[in-house]
């Protein structure tokens, strides 16, 4: 006969992490199962005595202190204790991976740590499940819980924040692009004026050797301007030698 999987999600000891707990907590509830979570801060005896009440078939514990290796050996021992040792002892949290093996080896079932999948903890209770009872007493997955619609993808009109932020991502994007083209027109331009001074370049060799009368007029306008610059420099020195005198005319008044 099929029934709902009943799991007992519990939180021993001073760990105050429920992020987890209750993550998992709700995952199996929308896979169909039927979940009591105790609430933060049990003790192990407390655990147990709820799991025997609400006649679970697996106790699911989330330890995130470091104190594993003390939670996991005792939920078990009081379970024995109290004669549900046949029922799945199994749960997660911050667990190193040898500690995780010494538990396995124990006797408790498979760990989860951080980012594993919720679908992986589902599909392994459900397979604890279907081994102990059947695969015709597993009740069938219900279809995935309805989601509200994302803003984006529902057709409705954006709020003035959210359109705000689209024409800001638009005219991010615009002058993004914007920026590229120019960026793009620049190195073409760039390419363009440095081609024709290669050939350029490799070109004159030929003709100055063609040519040889050339360097000689370019010579002749330095020759020129040292000429200028010399005539130019006695006057230079005829200015200096003026001001130089003004000063002892004033030193005489
Ligand atoms: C968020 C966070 C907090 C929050 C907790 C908020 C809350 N309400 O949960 C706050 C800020 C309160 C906090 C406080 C502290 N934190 Co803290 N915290 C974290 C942090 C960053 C993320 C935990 C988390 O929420 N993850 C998201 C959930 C979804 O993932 P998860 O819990 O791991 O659960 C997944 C698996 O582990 C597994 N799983 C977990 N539980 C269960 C149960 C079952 C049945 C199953 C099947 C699977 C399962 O499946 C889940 C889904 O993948 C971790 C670092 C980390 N990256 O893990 C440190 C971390 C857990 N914190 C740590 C510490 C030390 C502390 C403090 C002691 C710091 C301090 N000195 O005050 C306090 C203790 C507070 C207390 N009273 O216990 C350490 C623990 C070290 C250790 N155990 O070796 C960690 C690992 C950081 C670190 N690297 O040192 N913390």
């Amino acid at each position: 006969m099929q029934r709902k999987i009943r799991v007992l999600v519990g939180k021993p000891g001073l760990d105050g992490h429920d992020r987890g707990a209750k993550v998992v907590a709700a995952a199996l509830r929308d896979a169909g199962m039927e979940v009591i979570y105790t609430g933060l801060h049990q003790t192990p005896g407390q655990i147990v005595e709820a799991a025997v009440q609400e006649d679970v078939d697996v106790v699911a514990l989330s330890v995130l202190s470091g104190a594993h290796m003390t939670l996991f050996p005792e939920v078990q021992r009081l379970m024995n204790d109290a004669g549900i040792g046949d029922k799945l002892l199994t749960g997660g949290g911050i667990i190193p991976g040898d500690d995780v093996q010494a538990l396995l080896d124990q006797g408790i079932g498979r760990l989860f740590g951080p980012g594993s999948s919720t679908v992986d903890i589902v599909a392994y209770i459900r397979g604890w499940y279907s081994d102990k009872f059947g695969a015709d007493a597993l009740p069938p997955l219900p279809p995935p819980p309805a989601r509200p619609e994302p803003v984006v993808g529902s057709g409705d009109l954006p709020s003035p924040s959210f359109a705000r932020a689209i024409a800001a991502d638009d005219a991010h994007h615009a002058r993004a692009a914007r920026a590229a083209k120019k960026a793009k027109a620049k190195s073409a331009k760039k390419a363009v004026k440095k081609a024709p001074a290669k050939k350029a370049a490799a070109k004159p060799a030929k003709k100055k050797a063609a040519k040889p009368a050339k360097p000689a007029k370019k010579a002749a306008p330095k020759k020129a301007a040292k000429k200028a610059a010399k005539k130019a420099a006695p006057k230079k020195a005829a200015k200096k030698t003026a001001r130089k005198s003004a000063p002892k005319k004033k030193a005489r008044r």
